[in-house]
């Protein structure tokens, strides 16, 4: 069960050994993923169905459902079910839709008019898992802000699932596609998926840049296509975590049960306990272990549960300074004082406030997205919004009272950088006014 470390006790060192995690990529799985993707760019679709028996050990004739296979998969999804993806469906488009937001025009001189524009990347690729947990709300979180963006291609991505042909996809994700009017489902999971968004085959379009999570052979080629390729990528993507700050104002029954949450994603997850009181530990790690018991997945999670630990500290605002150094995924603060801290957040991939507000609320329907940065990378890269799927162009117009007032600043500066065509390029401008 978790063991204590005692903050005011660690030094330097010992806290940068508690923070670091997942830092030492595997190669033998960089010489796997590359050698996929080189087939995948030899062979193309060819490749694929080969794969796709290989890893999946799924026969297929062709490498996507079509949008009436699709509907036909989904129908099988129960209204209760139904009813549950639509409520998180319209929660997650209307907190998205917000961040659409125009920039003013700004006229930095007379007649110097500066302003930025958005225009969506035309064709991005989604990948959605489907390991150990097939997670329909992954596909909500892509593909919801990818359709507020404006973008023009979805092309998604998910492994083929055993069994019959009516449950090649799972049917709750055949409901998503249906939500989100995706045309085509390809069948075709790990790093193999990522070479064919990146480089294209006959069957799946090429795309600009590749969203979602996926296990370390997805990661690895994301990684690895990014650097090889044009197409971009979301985040580096590592396992999942959360860290929660409890005091004494906490619910112990709560605070497990939101670190159980977490565990139960991998063996590799990590579930932090950032504590007040050695009591707080005592009592969470006793409702630990009896929640743990009766859990499905309880041996993923116990694996989980030894790969994490609890912090002792002083305060809350030690906690918190704690918190920046791990900079959580999700960081819950489960605390009746959540306002006395929450300005000093400063790397957290995503906040829960307050003992009613469980990191479920917001990886599934409350409205904010739960694809967020991993691995402390919290620290620079925010989660996926609806920016994450456009770019921002920036757009000038000078008149010619703008000439005027620019000019000869522009003609002092290539004067002083030695570039005499740039000096050129205003000054004919600036000399046809004159004329006129
Ligand atoms: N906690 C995961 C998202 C998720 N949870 C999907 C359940 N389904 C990463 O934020
Ligand atoms: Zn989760």
């Amino acid at each position: 069960m978790l063991k204590t470390h005692i903050y005011p006790e660690l030094n330097q060192a010992q806290i940068r050994e508690l923070i670091s995690r997942n830092i030492d990529a595997d190669n033998s799985i960089e010489d796997r993923v590359l050698s996929i993707i080189s087939e995948v760019r030899q062979n193309g679709d060819i490749a694929l169905l080969s794969l796709a028996e290989k890893f999946d050990g799924v026969v297929l004739k062709k490498t996507f459902l079509d949008k009436g296979e699709i509907k036909n998969i989904a129908n099988a999804i129960g209204e209760t079910q139904k009813q549950a993806i639509d409520t998180a469906y319209q929660n997650i488009k209307k907190f998205h839709e917000s961040q659409l937001i125009t920039e003013a025009k700004v006229e930095t001189m007379p007649g110097v008019n500066c302003w930025r524009e958005t225009r969506a990347i035309e064709k991005v690729g989604l990948y959605i898992p489907g390991g150990t947990a097939v997670l329909p709300s992954t596909f909500l979180m892509l593909g919801i802000p990818a359709k507020i963006a404006g973008c023009k291609e979805l092309i998604v991505c998910s492994p083929p699932q055993r069994g019959k042909d009516s449950e090649l996809v799972n049917s709750y994700i055949a409901y998503v596609a249906q939500l989100l009017e995706i045309e085509r489902i390809y069948l075709v999971g790990g790093a193999q998926a990522v070479a064919a968004m990146a480089y294209g085959t006959d069957s799946i379009p090429k795309v600009d840049k590749i969203f979602g999570p996926g296990n370390q052979y997805v990661t690895k080629a994301k990684t690895i296509i990014q650097s090889s390729t044009q197409t971009a990528i979301d985040m580096p993507a590592g396992p999942s975590e959360v860290l929660v700050i409890a005091d004494q104002t906490s619910n112990p029954v709560f605070v497990a049960a939101d670190l159980l949450a977490q565990a139960e994603h991998g063996v590799d997850s990590q579930a932090i306990l950032v504590a007040t009181s050695q009591e707080i530990i005592q009592q969470t790690i006793a409702e630990l272990e009896k929640q743990l018991a009766v859990l499905p997945r309880k041996e993923i999670a116990a694996k989980a549960i030894d790969n994490s630990y609890a912090v002792l500290v002083s305060d809350l605002h030690e906690g918190m300074t704690f918190s920046n150094e791990y900079a959580p995924e999700h960081l819950i603060l489960a605390t009746d004082n959540w306002q006395l801290i929450t300005a000093e957040i400063s790397n957290a991939g995503s906040v829960f406030l307050g003992n009613l507000t469980p990191e479920s609320a917001g990886d599934y329907a409350s409205g904010t997205n739960h694809t967020l940065p991993t691995s402390a990378y919290a620290r620079s890269y925010s989660g996926v919004s609806v920016d994450s799927f456009v770019k921002k162009v920036t757009f000038q117009h000078l008149s010619p009272e703008g000439v005027k007032n620019l000019g000869n600043t522009v003609e002092v500066l290539a004067e002083l950088e030695g570039l005499q065509a740039h000096k050129n390029a205003i000054s004919v401008r600036l000399q046809s006014l004159i004329v006129d």
